[in-house]
């Protein structure tokens, strides 16, 4: 019977249901195996003090875990389904094949209307969908903080284009691009509750091992919660098209000990180093238009249309990961942006070599 459906019952696709049968089975090993691979491919296989691989599979914070349990249960319910469902369309594809002694019989005999069948095929499907609204709406509100949880630490996450701002709010100072965060505070394991906003356009934030991906909208707030579990670095980028250097913009979230996190904020909380080695790079800077978009705390540049120059040598990256922080890495960039990010709103300052040299031996200074 339901031979003639899948169309085997003709003379001339005798035989035809061996094709089926080994079609069907390639397909499920194929959809199987792709989301096997997927997961596995996520096994960390990185020198130590690399990045992870930035995997959902890999989660290393409480709300990443969350999702990750969702994802397993949704994905173990439907394998369950799809089995059971193949299963039973190659056992009807096989039992029911026509075979060589029968002829052509005609249609066959056509069934109406079984109440029980009809139940089953509507309540099975409704309890699992209740399931797995239930457990996703647990989920949801498990993850979506509209206040900040008791003791976290609160930091305000400013996308523009093609750049991160971190606001450390009470602490005092602002960064780029690097988030650093404590695995605990006082010996518990501490909460991090990010304020997302946008100077621009959209943008998305997303650390794939930390949370879920947020949205960065402008003109309205969101909210995304944190809690590592794990010290290391977790890479992410901006997952929100939003121009020509939208790849290259690069988050990277350092999460320390509290000793060291302690440390690092001791120092983010200084104004910057004053050095008279490096006098004139320093007074040239000041009489330089850069003034107008960068600050250096404790001097008179105070731009804030971008990032916070005040401990520009404590980052690993120069442009939200553009380039290395290195000593000729920031050389190029200062003599020409453009030529490492091109798009990017930092202008050629047109320079002299000279100028650069000096000016970067001052921001070498910064650290
Ligand atoms: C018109 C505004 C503007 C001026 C003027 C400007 N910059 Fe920038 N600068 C930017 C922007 C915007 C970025 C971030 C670009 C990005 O990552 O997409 C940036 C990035 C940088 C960075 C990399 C910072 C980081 O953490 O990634 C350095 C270093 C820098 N500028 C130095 C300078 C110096 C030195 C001058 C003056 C000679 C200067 N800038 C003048 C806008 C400006
Ligand atoms: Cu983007």
């Amino acid at each position: 019977m339901l031979g003639s459906c899948l169309g085997v019952s003709g003379q001339d696709d005798r035989g035809h249901w061996e094709w089926i049968v080994a079609g069907r089975v390639i397909a499920m090993t194929w959809a199987i195996g792709l989301f096997v691979a997927n997961a596995a491919a996520a096994a960390p296989v990185c020198a130590p003090g690399q990045p992870e691989m930035p995997s959902m599979f890999l989660p290393r914070s409480e709300p990443a875990e969350i999702i990750l349990e969702i994802t397993w249960l949704v994905f173990g319910i439907c394998a369950v389904i799809f089995v059971i469902m193949e299963g039973l369309i190659i056992w009807a594809i096989i039992r029911y094949r026509q075979r060589r002694d029968e002829g052509d019989s005609g249609e066959p005999p056509q069934i109406y209307g079984s109440n029980p069948i009809e139940f089953a095929w509507t309540v099975i499907p409704l309890l699992i969908v209740f399931i797995l609204f239930l457990v996703s709406a647990r989920g949801i509100f498990e993850i979506d903080k509209q206040e900040p949880p008791p003791g976290s630490l609160e930091v305000t996450v400013v996308g523009h284009r093609w750049w991160w701002e971190f606001d450390y709010g009470e602490l005092g100072f602002v960064t780029a691009n690097e988030l650093h965060l404590p695995l605990t505070k006082d010996g518990e394991a501490q909460s991090v509750y990010l304020t997302l906003e946008s100077a621009d356009v959209l943008h998305s934030f997303w650390v794939p091992q930390l949370a879920g991906k947020k949205d960065v909208v402008p003109g309205r707030t969101n909210h995304l919660w944190l809690k590592p579990r794990q010290m290391g670095t977790y890479v992410g980028q901006c997952a929100e098209y939003c121009g020509n250097q939208h790849a290259n913009m690069l988050i990277t979230v350092y999460v320390h000990s509290e000793a060291d996190f302690d440390r690092w904020v001791a120092n983010q909380q200084l104004d910057a180093a004053q050095d008279d080695s490096v006098a004139a790079g320093h007074d040239l800077f000041m009489q330089t238009a850069c003034i107008n978009c960068h600050t250096i705390r404790g001097t008179v540049a105070d731009g804030t249309f971008a990032p916070d120059l005040t401990h520009l040598m404590s980052r690993s990256v120069l442009g939200a990961g553009a380039a290395a922080n290195t000593p000729d890495r920031l050389r190029e960039w200062v003599w020409d942006p453009q030529n490492i990010k091109p798009g990017c709103d930092m202008p050629s300052m047109k320079l002299s070599r000279h100028e650069t040299d000096l000016i970067c031996a001052y921001l070498e200074t910064l650290k």
